[in-house]
């Protein structure tokens, strides 16, 4: 069978084609992209399907879960997080993974970011990060670059963007790294070492919303956007050997930050133990 029959037979196999599709997605969006990547790494990795759990909130981006063959929890904006805690301390040997978009994650699920990352839950989370919010008619998000134009910032953005890698680093996540939906295979290698990591692990992947963002932003249609992340990323073993000027305008991409710090479940369990041998 040739490489991309058997792709394809691969993807299936992962998807809930009967039940759910079509899907609601844009043609040319970022997500179904992340979504290949996704379910390429699982099936690399050897997992079975009941060993993952997929984890979503509101949003284009959140809307993935739906599609897949795994355990799945489609929540509440923002809440992927909390939810996916809790299914990780229920069943501490499942793979949970969360997915999110930058205005889930960053804005009104910030918070339960910041703190996933400083227990280092041992939960992997796919940031598709657009720059934009895509579902509810692009508004401008956290992450949108200041002079952007939303529907809520008809002249310009005039407010600061954050980077959630910098972010996700600062609050004590143990693998922290950033791909694109250009670069698929790099994304696929982030995403498989995510989900091995032991510990919080974030995948900041840059995504098009040529709907929204692109079109207000005259960056033209999917391909163009592509083509933007292709010129603009810098590996990150190119970074390091680069003066800061020469990076500016560009983004740094690959493995950023790695640690080995105690995990959230493992902690758990053993204060659990040591209680209980006082008490016997
Ligand atoms: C509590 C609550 N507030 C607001 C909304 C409306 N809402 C749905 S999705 C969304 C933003 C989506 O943007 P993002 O998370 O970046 O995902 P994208 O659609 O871009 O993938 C908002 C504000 C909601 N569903 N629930
Ligand atoms: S609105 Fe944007 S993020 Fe949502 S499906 Fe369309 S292209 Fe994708």
């Amino acid at each position: 069978m040739d490489k991309i029959a058997h792709e394809s037979d691969v993807t299936h196999h992962y998807l809930r084609p009967k039940k759910k599709f079509p899907n609601v997605w844009c043609a040319g969006c970022g997500n179904g992209i992340v979504m290949g990547a996704l379910i390429r790494s699982i099936d690399r990795l050897g997992l079975d399907k009941d060993e993952v759990v997929v984890v979503s909130g509101i949003g284009c981006s959140s809307r993935m879960p739906v599609y897949l063959d795994f355990g799945t929890l489609h929540t509440t904006h923002g809440r992927a997080l909390p939810f996916a805690t809790g299914v990780k301390i229920a069943k501490p040997n499942m793979k949970v993974i969360v997915i999110t978009g930058d205005g889930d994650a960053l804005a009104i699920g910030g918070n339960h970011f910041i703190h996933a990352c400083r227990r280092n839950i041992d939960i992997t989370t796919i940031l598709i990060n657009n720059k934009i919010y895509g579902m509810t008619g692009g508004q401008f998000a956290p992450t949108t670059p200041g002079g952007s134009f939303a529907t809520t910032a008809p002249y310009g953005n005039y407010e600061k963007q954050f980077d959630a890698v910098k972010l996700a680093i600062g609050a004590g996540a143990s693998y922290v790294a950033r791909g694109t939906v250009y670069h698929v295979q790099q994304l696929e290698k982030l995403i498989e070492g995510a989900i091995m990591k032991k510990g919080f692990a974030l995948v900041d992947t840059y995504s098009n919303c040529h709907t929204y963002y692109g079109r207000f932003n005259k960056e033209g249609d999917a391909v163009a956007m592509l083509d933007w992340f292709k010129k603009h990323a810098v590996p990150i073993n190119v970074a390091q050997k680069l003066p800061p000027e020469k990076l500016e305008g560009k983004f740094v991409t690959g493995l950023i930050h790695e640690t080995n710090a105690t995990e959230f479940c493992e902690e758990y369990a053993m204060l659990v133990e040591r209680l209980a041998a006082k008490e016997s």
